[in-house]
């Protein structure tokens, strides 16, 4: 089961992807995400690479989340798909490398393997999140204060994310406050 605490970061997280907020996650909603990736990249190799990466995402979640083949996955069978996959240590560990993989591959932008203030707050950007907050998180999540988020860091709040159940947790907050 999830706990609490997991239901409202996985709501917070459906509602990030779930881009024109109308209660489910669509392959249109992640083209949205695909179209603000490419105003950060612009258009070439990497641009395509990005957009071809969060279209099959969009296909393997469709194809293991959609239960009801409606082609759009509501809040319910967001919870459920994830019940299941972070009750399994394996897929769990691959889902928390895969978010990582992805974030780094669309917001460091300049390649060094970390990612910097600016690029942080356009992560939050992409995903139409407040940029006044953004900053704020950044600094929760760069916990050793060096300026920037490395790939372990991120892979640490990235687990904490999904599987922590301590409300103290800074990886609760990869996605924004989650509300009440
Ligand atoms: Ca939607
Ligand atoms: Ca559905
Ligand atoms: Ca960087
Ligand atoms: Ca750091």
């Amino acid at each position: 089961m999830l706990s609490d605490l997991q239901t409202k970061k996985l709501t917070r997280y459906f509602q990030v992807y779930d881009i024109d907020d109308d209660g489910r996650i669509e392959k249109s909603d992640f083209e949205r995400i695909v179209e603000n990736v490419k105003l950060l990249h612009g258009e070439g190799a990497r641009a395509d690479q990005l957009r071809s990466a969060y279209l099959n995402r969009w296909d393997r979640l469709r194809a293991s989340a959609d239960m009801d083949g409606d082609r759009g996955i509501d809040v319910d069978e967001w919870l459920a798909y994830w019940q299941l996959a972070l009750e399994d240590d394996d897929r769990f560990e691959a889902e928390a490398q895969a978010i990582t993989d992805r974030l780094f591959s669309v917001f460091d932008v300049d390649e060094d393997e970390e990612i910097g203030r600016a690029e942080f707050i356009d992560f939050f950007g992409v995903f139409g999140l407040a940029v006044t907050l953004a900053g704020s998180v950044f600094e929760t999540l760069d916990e050793n204060e060096d300026g920037a988020v490395t790939r372990e860091e991120l892979l640490k709040h990235s687990r904490d994310f999904y599987r922590s159940d301590d409300v103290e947790t800074v990886g609760n907050l990869l996605f924004g406050p989650y509300g009440a």
